[in-house]
């Protein structure tokens, strides 16, 4: 099938062809097949919107899906190729900062599996998010292009006039094909305008004009917004967004049979977090302008949309000045204003109102005043929602609450990333689970036998060597195959506690230096991206890269600990990395990581957890058992009592704690000193005695205790290897077929 494509396209046999040609002879096969493809259908459908689709490369995703790609690679082998090596030519799309845009890619992949009608609706940006380069031991940030003249958008027919008041952007509509792996196939509709210019963008980094939205509306995901024509900027793309989203929305239920009248008959729209919420006033002005009442457009607006909830950080909760709001969508201000001014009629509780004193709009308000489902990602963010964060919203409407705990496409995160379990799984169990997820506990009857066990800890090892042989092909790194594998990779961001990763990393280099060395040696990898504004995540990443040089350069040390950052972390890079972990560091602070996905890929290849009973970890616990997963650390109550009374003092534990200071101090030791920046060492080191907001040293030495005894308990093989089946077996719970199953059960009712 392939050789034919390649004669029509380049007049050559496969084997004479680059792999370059070759991806393009296998992307236009996929695309072809792709169409040919029955969409799925039915009267009503779910839209995600979603200002994230973190979906990665798409070739092998697409031809698993297909059912083809074994044959492929069969055919590719037969002429001297390999398919390995054509993925890599793919660009990465990174359409995404981290977990919420995995999830929305993964989410699409359930739905189109499951058969559900479908689409997702988002933006096309040109250049995504910055790529990360170290320089200096430090990020840099630089631009990350992913269209070429081919690639898997499609480009439509349809386009809106979108207004920002006065000014007026054309739309235009891409499409890229979401393939089930029942063979079916949705939509990822993502809007853009022709008018972008990337040559606005530095040479070098990733800063531009903001002012210009004809070029730059959908250049970058969230530009830096660290300043105000960043962050208006940013409203604008997802004015952009929703506009388009709700033309589309409006015209397909018509074309359908609606009279608008019964819209929620048609349509279900799932807001992912608050990004999309200026939908719901965009709804209901266009209503309005097809002739419905207020009152009534109101009403179909609220049975339409359904709210998620993806964190309860302070910071991260989207508020807009109504200055911004009135610059960009005048249109909007009107109609935001009465809803507010309907919710104050109603309760005498500013708390819950959409405006606040200081004039700003509270997006995530305004979705659960006027929405009917609102949902956090994991059981216990969403008994804090309930019981603290959203506690007022609880009282008004406890019947819109509910969890539905996320999930991860194993699809991707296990019969892409990791071939050698997948077959051996099948192997064991047959292909069942691969329908049915929860069919993966069928493992447990091996939970005794060595061979089985024996057979897990080769793929592990084996799975180590090709990581071993990509980090020193990409960073010239070595590392130790035989060490173990313990990983943290997630977006940077003090709540999820690198630091105190890093803290590890300093305790066990010094207690090497005095001649305790690990049975085992270890070593630690961190990947992570750091917003381009936010100073201490810069500096944390700086110490690491820091530390990585100091143990390089010290003979006495490096045999027994190694510490590499992997560049530039995204989804490609978590394929590689995920099969290859012993331990999965899931280190938050108790109540702040919402849920977690890495998490849950790390658990199905195999991994044993070390972590905080936060977000997703409880119920990896709970399915789990102590036994088979390392727990530490403050609770969620505790953390949240110690912020409600204010009484956390940093500096107490450093100037109590000599064992603590010890480690602190190492930042602005003469060995980091003179290899690193001093600025910004001392800046950190201040950050964290001064203040650690997110409460690192009440958990350090029970971390480093729990830690210690995962590494010992490593030594025993076989009961190691039970652990990791009996996470890899339990790990169906985790699937987002169940994820999108309970959405659709309890939400969209499709
Ligand atoms: C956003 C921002 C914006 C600027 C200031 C700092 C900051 C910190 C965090 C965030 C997170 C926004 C929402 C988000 O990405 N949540 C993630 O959603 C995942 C999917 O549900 C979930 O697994 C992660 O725990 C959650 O952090």
């Amino acid at each position: 099938m392939l050789q034919e494509i390649c004669k029509d396209r380049y007049g050559k046999e496969l084997k004479e062809l680059t792999n370059e040609e070759i991806y393009l002879a296998l992307l236009e096969m996929v695309k072809d097949l792709a169409a040919k493809k029955e969409s799925i259908e039915g009267k009503k459908k779910i839209y995600y919107i979603s200002a994230e689709f973190l979906i990665g490369k798409l070739l092998s995703n697409n031809l698993i899906n297909l059912g083809i790609f074994d044959k492929v690679k069969k055919e590719l082998e037969e002429n001297g190729k390999s398919i390995y090596e054509i993925e890599e030519i793919e660009p990465e799309p990174s359409l995404g900062n981290g977990g919420l845009g995995r999830l929305a890619a993964c989410f699409l992949d359930s739905i189109a599996t499951l058969g559900l009608n479908g689409d997702g609706i988002g933006l096309n940006y040109h250049l995504g998010l910055f790529k990360q380069v170290f320089e200096n031991k430090k990020q840099k940030e630089t631009s990350n292009p992913w269209i070429e003249s081919e690639s898997w958008l499609t480009k439509t027919d349809v386009s809106y006039e979108i207004y920002f008041g006065d000014h007026k952007v054309t739309s235009r509509l891409y499409d890229i094909d979401v393939v089930g792996y029942n063979n079916r196939i949705n939509k990822l509709h993502l809007f853009d305008i022709d008018t972008i210019d990337e040559t606005i963008v530095d040479k070098d980094g990733i800063s531009f004009d903001k002012s210009d939205i004809d070029k730059n509306l959908t250049l970058f995901l969230y530009p830096d917004d660290s300043d105000e024509a960043g962050q208006i900027l940013r409203v604008y793309q997802q004015y952009f967004m929703v506009s388009n989203a709700a033309r589309l929305i409006l015209e397909e239920c018509k074309r359908k049979g609606s009279n608008l009248h019964d819209l929620p008959e048609y349509a279900v729209i799932q807001i992912n977090d608050t990004h999309p919420s200026m939908v719901i006033p965009e709804l209901i002005r266009l209503l309005q302008e097809e002739g419905i009442s207020e009152e009534e457009a109101i009403e179909i607006v609220s049975k339409t949309c359904a709210y998620t909830n993806h964190t309860i950080l302070a910071e991260a909760l989207e508020k807009w000045p109504m200055d911004f709001l009135e610059k960009a969508v005048p249109q909007l201000v009107p109609i935001i204003k009465m809803l507010d001014k309907k919710v104050r009629e109603k309760y005498n509780d500013s708390s819950v109102y959409i405006i606040d004193n200081e004039n700003r709009v509270h997006m995530a308000h305004m979705d659960i005043h006027y929405g009917f489902s609102v949902n956090g990602v994991a059981y216990l963010h969403t008994e804090i929602l309930k019981k603290n964060e959203l506690h007022n919203f609880y009282e008004i409407y406890p019947e819109k609450f509910n969890n539905k705990t996320n999930g991860i496409t194993f699809r991707r995160w296990l019969f892409h990333c990791n071939e050698a379990l997948t077959a051996y799984i099948d192997e064991l169990i047959g292909i069942e689970y691969k329908k049915d997820a929860a069919k993966l506990k069928d493992l447990e009857k091996y939970i005794e036998d060595e061979s089985v066990l024996n057979h897990l800890l080769e793929i592990k090892a084996e799975n180590k060597k090709i990581l071993k042989d990509y980090i020193m092909e990409t960073q010239k790194i070595e590392i130790n195959e035989n060490s173990i594998f313990d990983i943290q990779v997630k977006r940077l961001h003090e709540y999820k506690r690198q630091q105190l990763n890093a803290l590890y990393v300093i305790y066990k280099y010094l207690q090497i230096k005095k001649g305790n060395l690990p049975k085992t040696p270890i070593t630690v990898i961190f990947g992570a991206k750091a917003a381009p504004a936010y100073t201490t995540a810069k500096d944390i990443i700086h110490l690491i890269l820091c530390l990585q040089e100091v143990i390089q350069n010290d003979p006495s040390v490096n045999p027994y600990l190694n510490l590499v950052m992997v560049e530039n972390y995204n989804v490609s890079k978590a394929a590689k990395l995920i099969p290859a972990c012993d331990i999965s560091e899931q280190i938050s602070l108790a109540s702040k990581e919402a849920s977690g996905t890495g998490n849950m890929k790390f658990m199905l290849n195999g991994a044993v957890t070390i972590g905080t009973m936060d977000g997703a970890n409880v119920e990896i616990e709970q399915l789990v058992g102590r036994e088979n997963i390392y727990i530490f650390g403050e609770t969620s109550e505790q953390v949240i009592e110690h912020y409600e009374k204010e009484d956390y003092i940093a500096a107490d534990y450093y100037i109590n704690d000599k064992e603590i200071k010890e480690l602190v101090d190492f930042i602005i030791s003469s060995e980091v000193m003179k290899i690193g920046d001093v600025k910004a060492l001392l800046r950190l080191h201040t950050e964290l005695v001064g203040k650690d907001w997110f409460m690192t040293f009440p958990d350090l030495k029970e971390y480093i205790r729990v830690k210690e005894t995962a590494f010992k308990d490593y030594e025993d093989r076989m009961e190691w290897a039970r652990k990791m089946l009996v996470n890899i077996s339990r790990a169906g719970f985790f699937s987002s077929d169940r994820t999108i199953e309970e959405y659709n059960k309890d939400i969209w009712k499709l």
